[in-house]
């Protein structure tokens, strides 16, 4: 494909701690999925990732450890590199603080700052927190502590190089309100310009006596460079600013996106565009600074002990269920929450039953009507072209979202075309087109799922790289015939190409039982406070899924029945007059029947396969004398009758008859 112009996205690098959780994934996970989609519009791409290895709580720790700190940081590197690689992050360049040439680019950097006198050395007083290696004004201490991590400070007083940042004040404020998409979402603008930037900057401390562990400030070696101007500066250095070959500089920068939680948007969007000013360099496009990944309301974070463990998710339930999560479940620019039972349940309403279930459904029926070979379609009826739009629609949707940072909204699009598929099969119902021997609709049906189901796979690529490879395999589609370009025109599979059958996806999961293990891990790690949450998600996940269960248990004996056992059973036709979801259920609707002259609710198991308008106006038959039982606090007085297949579909059962009048007796 033709390249069509360069995309550079950043995270900002990583602290070397060594515990990460699934929040500091989420900066990582979202700028690979928006690197990987724009790698398939033909962009040029470079994502750069990366560690911040320097300073003081590096040092302690290392100390700690009883290793040197440069020993201390590989070990941590490698590990953060096997997640990532876990993870599937594509970065193409992963950039060290300790980096020889980056070490050499910064020296220069501050060097150039100092000859032009936006360096200038005086003497620094405040109060500075260790592990978040800041120093607060009184003003901005909380209860005389940490204003961020809420621990004790430190009066430190020292000789420091400082940096002009009050010089840049005006220019950043112009240019932040001139340029509105320089900072998103918008609500960060204001917090910036209202917070710190009107009420004026001061000069930034960029140097300490201090701290050994640093980059040295090249004229005055006592000092070691300061946090920011090392960290900052990675985002240049990594392309090779200040050093012999400023190829990849001049190629991509300025950034396109700047991606980082909203912790640290204050150095990206005022202290980063003034080091550029200073340094005669264009500003970045955009600094997006997306919400946290909270657990049970609170910020998943290291100090706060609620961490949830990346590696384990994806070993128990696969890295694309990790991947959707975090990119279905933050909206733009908000906080996201995790709890297990939700990520259990989008795992399997989403995945399980809308993705993963047509893709094996698909393929089997193929396999069973066609000997496993792709059907030729023949004419198309309103149905097929409604499918077949809504196909053809998904590119342009999916690029509307995804290039406004949309992306859940995205995701969404890519589900409801597989839902809208698994609507195609039970409307137009393949197994009973087989047994009519309609053939050419058969063929049809078949041909135009296939060929939906490789259109979805193509489109889920940049988010769920592994599940959308394993689609197209079941085709014989090879990666190099799964651009975009492939997907404008509905069509592209080809008649006779095997199709082979896969197991489930994503295996559906008894979340009753895995949230007992989630409880049992917790309990475990001798957190009270990570128990008690988990502890709190799982009461109420466990009894929606009973009652589900519940309403979906069918009284089946293995055992024979006389003619006076079945006699007990009272079968009615009945008619749904209205219809509702179940408020927090997956899998419940609420039906108002009408029996002849009698009226009744009933509660039923079938909201994964109905919406409550299909259900509006159908003919059904109920079980009209089961004991009334409660569901979700609504009383279900009794039961509709459901054929349901070895990949649990459902299917209505009805009279035959459509006009037959309901209350009338099954028997
Ligand atoms: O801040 N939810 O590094 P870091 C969402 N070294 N995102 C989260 C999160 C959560 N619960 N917790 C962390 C640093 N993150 C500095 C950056 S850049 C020049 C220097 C995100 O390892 C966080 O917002 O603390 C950031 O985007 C990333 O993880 C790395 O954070």
């Amino acid at each position: 494909m033709k390249k069509n112009g360069k995309f550079y996205i950043t995270t900002p690098i990583y602290f070397p701690s060594g515990s990460w959780h699934l929040g500091t994934c989420y900066t990582t996970v979202m700028c690979d999925c928006l690197a990987r989609f724009k790698r398939m519009q033909g962009k040029d791409v470079f994502y750069l990732t990366g560690t911040d290895e320097h300073g003081q709580k590096i040092e302690t720790n290392a100390k700690n450890a009883g290793m040197t700190p440069k020993a201390y940081v590989d070990e941590k590197v490698g590990k953060l590199k096997e997640l990532w690689k876990l993870l599937g992050i594509s970065y193409d360049k992963f950039i060290r603080t300790t980096d020889k040439e980056h070490v050499a680019a910064v020296q220069k950097i501050f060097t150039r700052l100092y000859e032009k006198g936006d360096i200038y050395l005086s003497e620094y007083e405040g109060h500075y927190c260790v592990p978040c290696e800041s120093f607060w004004t009184d003003a901005q201490l909380k209860d005389g502590k940490c204003p961020d991590c809420g621990r004790d400070v430190k009066l430190m007083k020292e000789e420091s190089y400082f940096f002009r940042l009050s010089k840049y004040q005006d220019r950043i404020i112009k240019h932040i309100e001139e340029n509105p998409e320089f900072l998103e979402p918008k609500s960060r603008k204001n917090e910036m310009i209202n917070n710190f930037l009107k009420p004026g900057l001061t000069d930034l401390c960029v140097s300490r006596t201090s701290i050994k562990w640093g980059i040295p400030v090249p004229f005055n070696p006592k000092h070691v460079i300061y946090v920011w101007i090392d960290a900052l500066n990675n985002y240049i250095t990594a392309l090779g600013y200040g050093s012999d070959d400023e190829k990849l500089f001049k190629q991509f920068w300025p950034a396109d996106i700047h991606m980082m939680g909203k912790e640290i948007v204050r150095f990206h969007s005022i202290i980063w565009p003034a080091f550029l000013m200073a340094l005669d360099i264009p500003l970045p496009k955009k600094v997006y600074a997306h919400g946290w990944m909270t657990f049970s309301g609170d910020k998943i974070s290291k100090s706060k002990g609620n961490t949830v463990d990346p590696v384990v998710l994806s070993d128990r339930y696969g890295v694309d269920a990790v991947r959707y999560y975090l990119l279905r479940e933050i909206p733009f620019g908000q906080d996201g929450n995790y709890t297990n039972s939700i990520f259990l349940s989008r795992i399997n309403t989403d995945l399980a039953n809308d993705l993963g279930n047509l893709v094996s459904r698909t393929a089997a029926m193929i396999g069973q009507y066609n000997g496993g070979l792709l059907p030729k379609a023949s004419a198309r009826t309103s149905d097929d072209d409604k499918l077949i739009a809504q196909a053809e629609g998904l590119l342009p949707k999916i690029t509307e979202f995804t290039d406004k940072l949309l992306v859940p909204e995205a995701l969404n699009e890519i589900i409801k075309l597989a839902q809208a598929c698994n609507k195609y099969i039970d409307v137009n119902a393949p197994w009973i087109l087989k047994k009519n021997g309609d053939t050419d609709r058969l063929n049809t049906v078949l041909y135009n799922l296939a060929e939906t189901i490789r259109i979805i796979a193509v489109a889920l690529t940049p988010y769920l790289p592994d599940t959308a490879e394993k689609i197209l395999a079941v085709f014989e589609v090879a990666q190099g015939n799964a651009g975009f370009d492939s997907i404008t025109k509905f069509g592209g599979l080809k008649q006779g190409i095997a199709v082979t059958k896969i197991p489930p996806l994503f295996p559906r999961i008894d979340i009753e039982k895995e949230l007992k293990i989630f409880e049992a891990d917790a309990l475990e790690t001798q957190n009270a406070q990570l128990a008690a949450a988990v502890k709190a998600d799982a009461p109420s996940a466990d009894k929606a899924d009973k009652n589900e269960k519940a309403a979906t248990e069918t009284v089946v004996d293995d055992g024979m029945i006389s003619i006076d056992d079945f006699a007990k059973i009272r079968l009615k036709t009945a008619k749904v007059i209205a219809c509702e979801k179940v408020e927090k259920s997956e899998k419940l609707l609420k039906l108002t029947v009408r029996l002849g002259a009698e009226t009744r609710t009933i509660v039923s198991g079938i909201a994964h396969k109905y919406t409550p308008q299909e259900m509006v106006g159908k003919n059904v038959i109920v079980v009209a004398n089961l004991k009334p039982a409660k569901l979700k606090g609504i009383v279900s007085e009794g039961m509709i009758l459901c054929a349901e297949d070895e990949e649990r579909n459902l299917s209505i059962a009805a009279p035959e008859n459509g006009d037959f009048p309901d209350g009338s007796t099954v028997r």
